[in-house]
Order: C-alpha cells, then sequence, then structure tokens
C-alpha cells in the first residue's frame, strides 16, 4: 500500500509565485484588457546576449559532428567550465579547485537538495524574510513541525529588520545548518565581510555548517562588498556556496547554476573530504548533468567579451532599481536594496500588510509586485519590487505607482 509523504501536507501555503500568477490572473479575468505591470518574480526579461547566443550556437554545432558530439557528460559538470568558474574565483581573490565545483541546472534545485546529504535531526536557520526553497525543501524532508504564526515548528528563525540593517544576529542556541543568502532576496541587503565573518566563526565553533546563496552576486558594484563566502577567513571548512548564471546571463529559462563544496568542509560526525564525496555521490546518483549545449553557453558568458557583456546587463537591471526606488522615495514610500541587488525591498505605506498592498497595487497601479509576508513572518508589512523588466514597462510601473497609488 502505497503512502504519501505527509510532510507536504505541513506546507502552509502553495508556492508563492504560482500564488502571485493566480491572483494576477484572476485580477485580469475582472477586468479585461488591462494591462499589467509585472514586477514580481525575480525573472530575467533581456535578450542573451551576442557572445553568449554565439556559445550556445557553437554548443549545438558540435552535436552534429562525429568528432565533437557529445553524450552524458560528468555529473559534475565539464571541465572547462568549471576550470573558468575557478578563475571567476580566482579574481576575488579565492583559491576553489575545479573539483569543488559541481555545475547543475539552478541554484534553486542545489539549494532545496543540499540539505539531504545532512542528518534529519539537524537544527536548521533560516534568515527571515528568506527565499522559501530554504524553508519548504525542509519542511518537506521532515527537519520541522507544523507552521503557525510565527512560522514552522523546530525552525530557527533569524529576523533581518530595519533594526538590524536586515542582516540577523547570531542564532542565540546552537543550529547546525544556516541559510545565507547576499545579496538578500528579498530585502537587497548585503552582507559585509565582518557580517559574516561572524557567522563563519560561529559555524566553525559549533561545528555548523552555512549554506550561502550568492545567486545574486554579480550585482554587487561596492568593491568593499564580498560576492562569496570564500573571501571570508575559515568558510571553507563550513560553507557551502551556491551561485548561478540565470540572472547574470539572463539563463532563468536556459538553467546553468554551480555549487561549491570545498573539500576542507567538515562536520561534528566527519572529516574533510566527506561532504564533498557525499555531494559527489548525491549528483552522480540523482543528476546527469547540466544541458551541454547550456554549458558551452556557460563557458561564453565566462570568456572577456561574455563578461563585458553581462556586466553591462546586470548594470541596466541596477538602473531598473534605482528608478524603482526613486519613484518610491518621491512618495515617501520607504525603501529598502536595490544598490547592489534586483531587488527593492519597501515599506508598506500605512502599515498595510503585506498581501493587502499586493492588492492595492494591483487595483489602483496594475503593478504586480510581491508580498513580503511569502518570505517568511518578518517579511510582513514589506513588499518586494523585482528591477527585472524591460525599462519601459519598469517606467510605465513606476509613473503608474505615482500617479494612482492612493496613500
Ligand atoms: N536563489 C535565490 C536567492 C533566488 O532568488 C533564486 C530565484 C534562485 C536561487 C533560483 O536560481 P536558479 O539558478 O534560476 O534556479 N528567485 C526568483 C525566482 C523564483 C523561484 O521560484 O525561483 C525570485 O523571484 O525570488
Amino acid at each position: 500500500m502505497a503512502r504519501i509523504n505527509t510532510n507536504y501536507d505541513k506546507l502552509a501555503a502553495g508556492y508563492l509565485f504560482p500564488e502571485i500568477a493566480r491572483r494576477t490572473n484572476a485580477f485580469l479575468e475582472q477586468n479585461p484588457g488591462t494591462q499589467v505591470l509585472r514586477l514580481g518574480i525575480g525573472d530575467t526579461t533581456e535578450p542573451i546576449v551576442s557572445s553568449v547566443l554565439e556559445g550556445l550556437h557553437q554548443g549545438v554545432t558540435d552535436l552534429g559532428n562525429t568528432e565533437t558530439y557529445s553524450g552524458y557528460g560528468l555529473a559534475e559538470g565539464m571541465l572547462p567550465l568549471r576550470q573558468g568558474l575557478a578563475g571567476l574565483y580566482g579574481e576575488w581573490g579565492v583559491s576553489i579547485d575545479p573539483s569543488e565545483i559541481f555545475v547543475s541546472d539552478g541554484a534553486k534545485s542545489d539549494s532545496a537538495n543540499i540539505q539531504g546529504i545532512f542528518s534529519q535531526d539537524c537544527v536548521v536557520a533560516v534568515q527571515d524574510p528568506a527565499y522559501p526553497v530554504y524553508v519548504d525543501s525542509n519542511v518537506i524532508s521532515g527537519r520541522t513541525g507544523l507552521a503557525g504564526e510565527a512560522g514552522y515548528e523546530g525552525l530557527v528563525y533569524m529576523p533581518c529588520t530595519e533594526e538590524n540593517g536586515f542582516f540577523p544576529e547570531l542564532p542565540d542556541r546552537k543550529v547546525d545548518l544556516i541559510y545565507i543568502c547576499s545579496p538578500n532576496n528579498p530585502t537587497g541587503a548585503v552582507a559585509t565581510k565582518e557580517q559574516l565573518k561572524s557567522f563563519v566563526d560561529y559555524a566553525n565553533e559549533h561545528k555548523a555548517v552555512i549554506f550561502f546563496d550568492s545567486a545574486y552576486a554579480a550585482f554587487i558594484t561596492d568593491p568593499s562588498l564580498p560576492r562569496s563566502i570564500y573571501e571570508i577567513e575559515g568558510a571553507e571548512k563550513c560553507a557551502i556556496e551556491m551561485n548561478s548564471f540565470s540572472k547574470t546571463a539572463g539563463f532563468t529559462g536556459v538553467r546553468l547554476a554551480w555549487t561549491i563544496v570545498p573539500k576542507a568542509l567538515q562536520t561534528e560526525d566527519s572529516e574533510p573530504g566527506k561532504a564533498h564525496a557525499l555531494w559527489t555521490r548525491r549528483q552522480n546518483t540523482f543528476f546527469n548533468g547540466a544541458s551541454n549545449v547550456v554549458q558551452a553557453g556557460g563557458l561564453a558568458a565566462l570568456s572577456k567579451e561574455g563578461r563585458e557583456q553581462t556586466d553591462a546587463q546586470v548594470a541596466f537591471y541596477l538602473e531598473n532599481a534605482r528608478i524603482i526606488n526613486e519613484g518610491l522615495k518621491s512618495l515617501g514610500i520607504i525603501t529598502y536594496g536595490g544598490g547592489n541587488a534586483p531587488y527593492v525591498w519597501l515599506k508598506t505605506p500605512g502599515g498595510l500588510s503585506s498581501w493587502d498592498f499586493f492588492d492595492k497595487l494591483l487595483g489602483e497601479c496594475h503593478v504586480v509586485g510581491t508580498p513580503g509576508s511569502g518570505f517568511g513572518p518578518a517579511g510582513e508589512g514589506f513588499f518586494r519590487l523585482s528591477a527585472f523588466g524591460h525599462r519601459e514597462n519598469v517606467e510605465k510601473a513606476v509613473s503608474s505607482i505615482k500617479k494612482s497609488l492612493q496613500i
């Protein structure tokens, strides 16, 4: 007799972004013909740059010749791509061996799956608010109880508030697995080296492991801010890092990312090398590698021309963030983020709940955003606007907010 994984029943709500799409479609059904401006999901909109397209085309061409055809590749990814990524870390002053880099089809899947190589009884700490995948993957795997007003039972929430500059204090008890995202989704805050060092020191002291999601590292413009957790001394012993081509190269639909599991990483009950071996085993069993065509595109994105062109696209989205920030500020709305991240995090005017503000913004301005409460209890009363969009749509959204938002 088959039985289902009842942990799924603990999930407090449907996945956030389909829920937003559902509400937006319901609005459109009631208001046919209305142009809705979407600053909800963080999804790239600009076409892939020419050098990366060439790489993708080359990947396809290679499949058409006997000499260059390739079938299944390494689950960990092509060596040249891993070497290219190691080179990128080298530029940041970080030494990563290509064998510690695991190429994948997404930072979403990696950040959901990584918990699987750790013990079921690990205590998990998350920034609050956080990218929902961190919480949901641990709920599904059975590390939590039921959800209440204050979040899931058994999960340690580390509030990220206006008061602490949206970077949490250290957990007040011993935790085992810690999720940190910087530049942060959804708040746009970027952790300083000192802030990360406090967590690295905590993790090394308690033999905890940090999952560091740096999917937006390319958006950091301030050279003093760390792009990788491995810029912090001792992080190779306690941190696993994820990053992605999604937001840099416009690969949200193409799919390519990477995760670094250092060989030096250790846990309370294992020697250095064990976690690296487990993730290798996990990927070899569950995954047959990222698409070879896509990896050719990723390699092109790391070339000199690819870097210049994708950097320009990142700058374009950051300019969108500046436009959004400026527009909201001119209305007296308090905003955060945007400078080194593609998200603007605003405080809902008049103390509205996040979902009430969602309805108001959609109803009055026809703009879709993401309710802060969808990212965790501490996100209540906040709202996220994504800077991914065509300039024309971003400008339209901002002028519609300026013209029609009743505050
Ligand atoms: N990590 C963070 C922190 C993210 O915000 C996102 C995407 C990802 C990973 C996904 O990276 P991939 O390499 O493309 O898998 N966040 C978007 C999209 C929503 C979603 O469900 O992934 C967002 O709007 O938050």
